[in-house]
């Protein structure tokens, strides 16, 4: 009669849902996982079981929910801009997708590095996600890019405009300036990266310089000011403010930046900056302006947080504070293929990987084994001007033992990786050559 009442038409009648149902083997206790609007309804569906023994009932949540909402107990918070993506739905969908979850409030997580394998590009779903704020979710038919400011003829752009205009598409990898924090010793606080905060996808969207010809830009122009419309409070500040950040008006007219609404053939997915983002090739990534809805033209250095505040390199040097921005994306190799304590055979040996730099293409990535002299690795198709690279290198291992692989790249611009990074207060541009335990057997 129970199994019966358990039946999944018989539940529906009592609006409620089994999410899950176990019996522990040879106990006589049944556990269920129920969602419910209404606890009534649920005890009303439960009298069955108490007619047969004895009935608790607890009120739950998933981890993910739990996570996002800051701990137990927390309601989940809010976006004070704009409408925004339920962030226990986004984080569960990260994991779902086999990214690594650093943070679920706002959304940030790392692509596995196993999932680097292959391709030339990153699938969508696998592209490591880093947010600042809740992730907006924006109306594409209702989504107007403004341009005004410093401009002959304000504009106000439906993505259809953008679409009918010059379209561009290109490889470009992004990488977030934290990413290898956690490899700075003392540690640095902010978002915990190890080495997966770097993808690459196609882009495709209009040049940027099209829509700053057809605005006008006036000749006391200095920078360009791209605003995203996620929002929220930041803990040294008083009131809300926006994502917001700029750019020199010269690095705004080169060619390759473009305005993003495709990635990888698709239209741009929601955590990505849905239905338009900025892309600014070689430079560390918090340039390319998610969810971009404003652009400005202004007469001064902006001075918005995250362009002052944060993103610094800021180092002591000789008892002397130093301070310089984050720009380009250091050379840097990673080790993609083997893993970190794997084992593997000895005898022959393929070391992959990826390589790229924000400066210049890469000229080489040489691998050294076990402590052994560098080896030039090769390097695979042509040479990229805003993507990583891939390369190989077929060796050999004949010791049985732990052996250490090490990973080192030059661009053609003559820059190579140190061993050690120098720290920094925020710990950006951590690239220091990437070392990867194996065990050969
Ligand atoms: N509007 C907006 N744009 C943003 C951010 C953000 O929080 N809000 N984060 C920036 C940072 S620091 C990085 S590393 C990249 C991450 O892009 P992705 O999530 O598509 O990988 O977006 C940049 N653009
Ligand atoms: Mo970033």
């Amino acid at each position: 009669m129970l199994l019966n009442h358990l039946s999944r038409p018989n539940v529906r009648q009592y609006g409620i849902e089994i999410r899950g149902e176990a019996v522990v083997q040879n106990e006589h206790t049944l556990y269920l996982i129920v969602e419910a609007d209404d606890e009534v309804r649920l005890r009303e569906f439960m009298k069955p079981f108490e007619i047969a023994g004895s009935l608790d009932v607890y009120p739950a949540s998933t981890c993910a929910r739990v996570v996002a909402s800051g701990g137990c107990g927390a309601a989940l918070p809010v976006s004070e801009i704009v409408p925004a993506v339920d962030p226990e739905e986004a984080c569960q969908t990260a994991i779902e997708d086999g990214l690594i979850v650093h943070r679920a409030h706002p959304l940030n997580c790392e692509t596995s590095i196993p999932a680097l394998i292959g391709g030339v590009v990153m699938p969508n779903a696998h592209f490591y996600v880093r947010n600042h704020f809740q992730i907006p979710r924006l109306d594409s038919a209702a989504f107007r890019l403004t341009v005004g400011g410093l401009v002959d003829r304000p504009l106000s752009l439906s993505l259809r405009d953008l679409h009918n205009m010059r379209s561009q598409t290109q490889v470009v990898t992004l990488e977030c300036a934290g990413n290898g924090r956690t490899k700075f010793h003392p540690a640095v606080d902010g978002e915990k990266w190890e080495l997966g905060a770097v993808s690459t996808a196609e882009w495709t969207g209009v040049p940027l310089v099209e829509v700053l010809d057809r605005a006008g830009v006036c000749p006391a122009a200095r920078e360009v000011l791209f605003r995203g419309a996620d929002g929220g409070t930041v803990t040294d500040l008083p009131g809300p403010i926006r994502f917001e950040r700029s750019l020199q008006l010269g690095h705004a007219r080169d060619p390759d930046l473009l305005l993003a609404y495709a990635m990888n053939g698709e239209p741009l997915p929601i955590q990505h900056g849905h239905p338009l983002r900025l892309v600014v090739p070689g430079w560390y990534a918090v340039a390319s302006v998610k969810w971009l809805s404003e652009i400005e033209i202004i007469d001064k250095p902006f001075d918005g947080y995250y362009q002052a505040n944060k993103y610094w390199y800021e180092w002591e040097r000789n008892g002397r504070a130093v301070r310089e921005p984050v720009t380009l994306q250091q050379v840097r190799a990673l080790i993609t293929d083997p893993m970190s304590d794997q084992e593997v055979r000895r005898g022959a040996l393929a070391i992959r990987g990826v390589a790229w730099s924000g400066a210049a293409p890469i000229a080489h990535v040489e691998v050294s084994v076990g402590g052994g002299s560098w080896q030039e690795a090769h390097l695979i198709s042509e040479r990229k001007r805003h993507s990583w690279q891939w390369w190989e290198l077929i060796t050999r291992t004949n010791e049985p033992g732990v052996v250490t692989l090490r990973a080192r790249a030059t661009d053609l611009a003559g820059r190579s990786q140190p061993e050690c990074a120098e720290w920094n207060r925020l710990g950006y541009g951590n690239n220091a050559i990437d070392e990867v335990p194996v065990h050969i057997v």
